[in-house]
């Protein structure tokens, strides 16, 4: 089975707690805080592999969890860093995030990478706490979550040229004879099931890559046959080749297939359907197909069509040429717009505050927020050092006075995740 749509869960590695602890030294009676830092949590890492094909060996892993830093430990020792996971995927993987329906990164060169998942900060540990004020802190924090994200994984071949038409056609023939790729040809439909790529190499070194796509027909954009989905590996080409059977042997005629192709390819994407293209007229070789020529002429009197016959070998250098200039001449079409990319989307969010306060009921309040969640997540609530040192985040943050401008009073609820905190107006930290 050919698999390019893969959705999967990743998560970045958890940072590794910080630690508490003391110096214990021959004659020093009291030695200072010297628990050290946790380790930082692995990434997970995407990196394209020019060796793979598919996205098979993603559909075995629903979930994917980064290691997990070290704790630090006693005489300031950091701990180690968890390693990060690189999980290789074909070139022309393209990863969304489900949740925000933001492009993560279009993989598109071989060896390229892109981090998908976040390893968590490493906790702090008490030597970090250590003020003037306080020479011997006791709190210590916990290593922070790694990110977690739901991705939709999908592939998208690289080729220039794609080839597309109803099942026995000949794409596949034309593909075995222009370049050294050998798909299965047979005489029953949807013998292709997943693309082949073939190089065809022109003089001097030049050479270009065409796909030879499943078979279309009619209702594909809404599921018939094999569907559409494989016009997803057109959308990166820069050049649609609809290949036809002119001779209609079938008992189809050349002029409705051509009609049919164009509506199914525009139901499917504008962008693919404002691409350039050619029309080749295959099987040229049977009687039949000179007259359907003349009639398809004159039907579509302005596009250009190549005569070609596959299994006699006609016209295929012209194919070649004219595949090749169509390719130099085509503009570069971007898959994906920038806007597209969470990189662009996300950046405009920057600057915004780093919290949300909302009212639940008359004494309850809400207190959300990625920064803030995250802090909680990271505060050992078991010495009021711990406990101090948040509160005074959330006045700095300036959380304290908002509650009061909205018209908090002493003894409301104010709720971080599932945490509940008593609102004090007196309190002075
Ligand atoms: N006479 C003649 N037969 C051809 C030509 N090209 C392909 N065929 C035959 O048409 C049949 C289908 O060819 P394929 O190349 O498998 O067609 P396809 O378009 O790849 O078909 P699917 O993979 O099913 O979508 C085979 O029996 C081929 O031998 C041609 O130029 N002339
Ligand atoms: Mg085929």
């Amino acid at each position: 089975m050919f698999i390019d749509e893969v959705i999967l869960k990743v998560v970045g590695g958890k940072g590794g707690d910080g630690c508490s602890s003391f110096r214990h030294e021959k004659f020093v009676e009291m030695g200072g805080p010297d628990g050290g830092n946790g380790g930082k949590g692995g990434n997970i890492i995407f990196k394209a592999d020019e060796g793979l094909k598919t996205l098979i060996d993603l559909r075995y892993q629903k979930l994917i969890k980064g290691n997990k830093g070290t704790n630090g430990s006693g005489a300031l020792k950091t701990g180690a860093s968890g390693e990060d996971i690189i999980i290789k995927v074909p070139v022309g993987t393209t990863v969304k995030d489900t949740e925000t329906n933001l492009l993560v990164c279009d993989l598109i060169k071989d060896g390229e990478e892109k981090i998908v998942a976040l390893g968590g900060k490493g906790g702090k540990g008490n030597a970090a706490f250590k003020t003037n004020k306080n020479k011997a802190p006791t709190t210590s924090e916990y290593g922070a979550p790694g990110e977690e994200r739901t991705l939709k994984c999908e592939l998208k071949l690289l080729a220039d040229v794609g080839l597309v038409g109803f099942p026995s056609a000949g794409k596949s023939s034309l593909i075995s004879v222009i370049s050294a790729s050998k798909p299965k040809i047979a005489d029953y439909h949807f013998t292709t099931l997943t693309p082949n790529l073939g190089v065809v190499k022109m003089e001097q070194n030049d050479s270009y890559v065409v796909a030879d796509l499943p078979g279309i027909i009619e209702g594909a954009s809404s599921g018939v046959g094999l569907g559409d989905k494989f016009l997803r590996h057109a959308l990166r080409t820069k050049v649609i080749a609809y290949v036809l059977d002119m001779s209609g042997i079938e008992g189809r005629d050349p002029i409705d297939d051509y009609k049919v192709l164009l509506k199914e390819v525009a139901a499917y994407s504008e962008k693919l359907a404002s691409k350039k293209s050619i029309v080749i007229a295959n099987k040229m070789d049977i009687e039949s197909s000179n007259e359907n020529l003349e009639k398809f002429k004159k039907e579509f009197p302005s596009i250009e069509v190549i005569e070609t016959s596959a299994v006699a070998h006609q016209g295929l250098n012209n194919l070649k040429n004219k595949l090749r200039d169509l390719i130099s001449s085509a503009t570069e079409t971007k898959t994906h717009e920038d806007t597209e990319f969470e990189s662009f989307v996300l950046y405009e969010f920057k600057n915004e505050k780093p919290y949300k306060i909302t009212r639940e009921n008359e004494n309850t309040w809400i207190v959300s927020g990625e920064k803030l969640e995250l802090l909680l997540k990271m505060t050992r609530f078991n010495s009021d050092e711990a406990a101090l040192r948040f509160a005074r985040k959330l006045k700095s943050l300036g959380i304290d006075d908002e509650l009061k401008s909205l018209g908090a009073k002493d003894g409301d609820i104010v709720k971080i995740l599932d945490n509940e905190f008593e609102y004090s107006e007196r309190l002075n930290y």
